[in-house]
């Protein structure tokens, strides 16, 4: 993958928070915790801590200038405990100290008395007790009353999925120092600028122009910054502004696997009514999501569960239900796929346990069921340039899937202990914020006049190549050498009201932005070419590869000549654009609307192979059919699609969170919690859908950062037909993650 900062990321170079030069003076912050996951707080005794040496100041819930209330979606969390602690590691207090050990030492020594009471950690305990984030949602299309006397099977069952930690290399880190006028500048590692921001303005009571936030990049974010970086940079936002110093506040990777929310774990009914040829008739579903303590963005994941309970197939009758249930966890927030692979993971265990009972293989289901062009979603958008069955045909044809199903079966002739299973995982997910008014961006272009040109968008560089591709579109449309072309920090003072770089959409918005301001400057620097050559004609006027054409006739105006002469003309060199998608809505009284911009499709095959003595196993391959639209960096894209795949074979496997009856974390280092390594990782083959373009996606390509990692759910059903192939009798479960010890467990299971 060749990206913008590849060089100086493996010299070392590249600059993260925690390497931000900053001014004289610098302090360091460590947070004080709750060691209990529900109680009343009786007294906080800070007095040890004061003594020791170094300590400069603490500040509680007390010491908060305007609302101690970091609550985005809603208002219910708050930046220190005041009265109540509601899961093991909610921040209570902030010790700020000459160096970090100090900080960390005070912190320990601040005694919180907590008076307990109740603790929920189960989902569905939660709802049964109506411990509810918000009210529950349904989505409805068709009858699913009636539908069920039609069906000639009908099947019921239960799903679990489990949480998934984010582990961006970068823990989550903030500096803040004070400046000119009482303001505030925070140097953060978050997707979400304007979130961090707001919220610190909203703590500190300042106006949002007294906050100044600016990210160079982050060491990845997964969607665990989409939201939650907002808690240390406010934090070390008010250290700073309460001390006047500049403050930092760098997480420890166990501190920051212990206390910050993962993926949402997920418990769900279902029930699936099919005729004999496979067709789906009738689908109801029920998702239980452990929200943790806080709403945090869980009624937006919630949402997006509910758009993609039908996966990629057309179902015409459905009712899905969703409950966000308030537990005593830390808040869990945004992970890649954001509620759409949980919701996805349920309706590919109905149709699996559904062809169980047929007696078919699940692919006759899947394939069956696979949307058409303008079938409708439960959500009443209309599936249009469904690439759906164009990737399940030719990963068939491509990859030989009956070469692959015959190789597995003569291997599972001959072998006794070791067993391989298949799965075939189509996938289809909806690009944009299903908040509708999230769907903005804007862009800065300014040419300085010795020709290099400066870009600034609200998009976050997190490792996933969106500055490669923005510079790709400024260097396409001014036909100039992309090292001409810098991307510069995201900074709320530059790009205003940004949304956070998520929902896959940032190449999407701020490409889309920055394709408008540099056809805006394009046309007046055709306006001054054409003024030098002495044409009237603009059309005739062409920028190619730093030289300027009359006619298709090159000129010896050159792109440097022209913008020093376009300066010295006093034209505008700068253009500052904005984009909103187009054409999409959602009503939510009625649940149904138009809410993407378009769909991503794809279809992989998984083949493992299962030791089944040991339980232990082996992705093989993942093979896919990935509907890129027109890429216009198929390195980037082909890295996010392996990137997310493992991510996604991780959640579904090996990745297990584990809490004990206390709600502390078990799984709070990489020893205990195991994440794919490059051993684990399968060989990938990735083919690009062709005549797949785009309409409504930046150069007619389409987003690629989240939909691939769904290909991993792939990866649950191919262990378990490989289990089936050891032991016929296998009923299967659904419960991930699917670990080499429940492997073991269920493949000798009598009943
Ligand atoms: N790739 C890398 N290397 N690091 C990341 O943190 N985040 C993913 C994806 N790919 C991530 C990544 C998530 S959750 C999203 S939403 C998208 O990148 C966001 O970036 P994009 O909108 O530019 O695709
Ligand atoms: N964040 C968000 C997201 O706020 N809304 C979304 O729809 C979304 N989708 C995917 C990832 N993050
Ligand atoms: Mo990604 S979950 O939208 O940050």
């Amino acid at each position: 993958m060749k990206n913008y900062d590849l060089i100086q990321h493996v010299k070392g170079e590249s600059l993260f928070v925690d390497d931000t030069i900053v001014p004289e003076g610098l302090l360091y912050a460590a947070v004080c915790y709750s060691q209990i996951a529900h109680g009343k707080i009786i007294s906080i005794s800070i007095e040890k801590a004061e003594k020791v040496k170094g300590v400069k100041s603490i500040f509680t819930s007390k010491d908060i200038p305007g609302e101690n209330q970091i609550g985005g979606i809603i208002q219910d969390e708050e930046l220190l405990a005041k009265n109540i602690v509601e899961f093991v590691g909610q921040p209570i207090a902030i010790v700020v100290a000459d160096n970090q050990l100090i900080a960390k030492e005070a912190a320990r020594l601040i005694d919180v008395k907590v008076e307990k009471l109740p603790e929920i950690f189960d989902a569905r305990e939660a709802a049964n007790k109506n411990q509810l984030i918000v009210p529950p949602r349904t989505f409805v299309k068709g009858n699913t009353e009636d539908c069920w006397t039609k069906c000639d099977y009908i099947i019921e069952g239960k799903t679990e999925s489990g949480a998934q930690e984010h582990l961006y290399l970068e823990t989550q880190s903030a500096i803040a120092y004070p400046v000119e006028g009482g303001g505030i500048k925070i140097i953060s590692s978050t997707q979400s600028p304007t979130t961090v921001q707001k919220i610190t303005a909203r703590v500190l009571n300042l106006p949002m122009h007294k906050v100044e936030v600016d990210v160079l990049r982050i060491g990845g974010g997964f969607g665990g910054k989409e939201d939650q970086a907002t808690i240390w940079a406010a934090m070390a936002g008010l250290s700073a502004f309460k001390l006047k110093k500049p403050v930092k506040l760098i997480l420890p990777r166990q501190e920051d696997m212990r206390v910050t929310g993962k993926r949402h774990p997920y418990s769900s009914d279902f029930k699936i009514g099919l005729m004999k040829d496979g067709r789906i008739i009738g689908y109801e579903v029920t998702f239980y999501q452990n929200a943790g303590a806080s709403a945090d963005l869980s009624p937006a994941i919630l949402e997006r569960t509910l758009f993609h309970c039908t996966n990629s197939y057309y179902i015409p009758n459905v009712k899905a239900t969703a409950i966000s249930c308030k537990t005593n966890l830390p808040p869990n927030t945004a992970f890649r796929g954001f509620g759409g692979p949980q919701g996805m993971f349920v309706i590919e265990s109905a149709i699996f346990k559904a062809a169980e009972v047929m007696g078919i293989d699940s692919a006759e289901i899947q394939k069956r069921n696979l949307l058409n062009e303008n079938d409708e979603f439960p959500y009443g958008q209309k599936a249009e340039n469904c690439n759906s069955k164009k990737t399940w045909s030719k990963a068939e044809s491509l990859y030989s899937i009956d070469k692959i199903r015959l190789d597995v079966e003569n291997f599972n002739n001959i072998n006794d202990i070791y067993k391989k299973g298949i799965a075939v995982m189509p996938i289809c997910f909806g690009i944009s914020f299903t908040n509708t008014s999230m769907n903005q961006a804007s862009a800065l272009v300014h040419i300085y006049n010795d020709g290099s040109v400066s870009l600034s968008t609200a998009a976050i560089e997190m490792g996933q190549g969106v500055n490669e591709k923005l510079r790709q579109i400024v260097s396409e449309i001014f036909s100039i050498d992309i090292e001409k072309i810098k991307t510069e920090s995201t900074n709320t003072t530059r790009i205003a009201n940004t949304s956070p770089t998520a929902a896959s959409s940032a190449a999407d918005l701020n490409g889309k932005a920055t394709e408008q301001a540099c056809n805006n400057i394009l046309l007046r620097l055709k306006q001054t070419a054409a003024e030098i050559l002495k044409k009237n004609n603009l059309d005739a006027i062409e920028i190619k590869n730093e030289m300027v054409y009359n006619d298709s006739i090159i000129t010896d105006l050159s792109w440097t000549e022209l913008i020093k002469t376009a300066n010295l003309k006093r034209v505008n060199l700068s253009s500052h654009s904005f984009y909103a998608t187009p054409n999409i809505h959602f009503d939510r009284t009625k649940e149904k609307g138009k809410p993407f911009a378009y769909h991503v499709y794809g279809t992989a095959i998984v083949e493992a192979t299962v030791d089944c003595l040991r339980g232990i196993y082996k992705f093989n391959s993942v093979k896919v059919v990935h509907d890129f639209g027109k890429s216009f960096n198929q390195l980037i894209d082909r890295g996010q699609a392996e990137g997310a795949i493992v991510q996604g074979l991780g959640w579904m496997t090996i990745e297990e969170i584990m809490h004990n009856e206390l709600g502390q974390i078990l799984t709070d280092t990489l020893s205990t919690y195991k994440v794919p390594d490059i051993h684990f990782t399968p060989d990938i083959e990735i083919d690009f859908l062709e005549d797949a373009e785009n309409p409504f996606g930046i150069f007619k390509s389409k987003a690629i950062g989240e939909p691939p990692f769904m290909y991993g759910i792939g990866g649950y059903f191919a262990i378990m037909n490989a289990m089936k192939a050891f032991n016929p009798k296998l009923k299967c479960i659904f419960n991930s993650p699917l670990t080499p010890e429940k492997v073991l467990m269920n493949l000798y299971r009598k009943s």
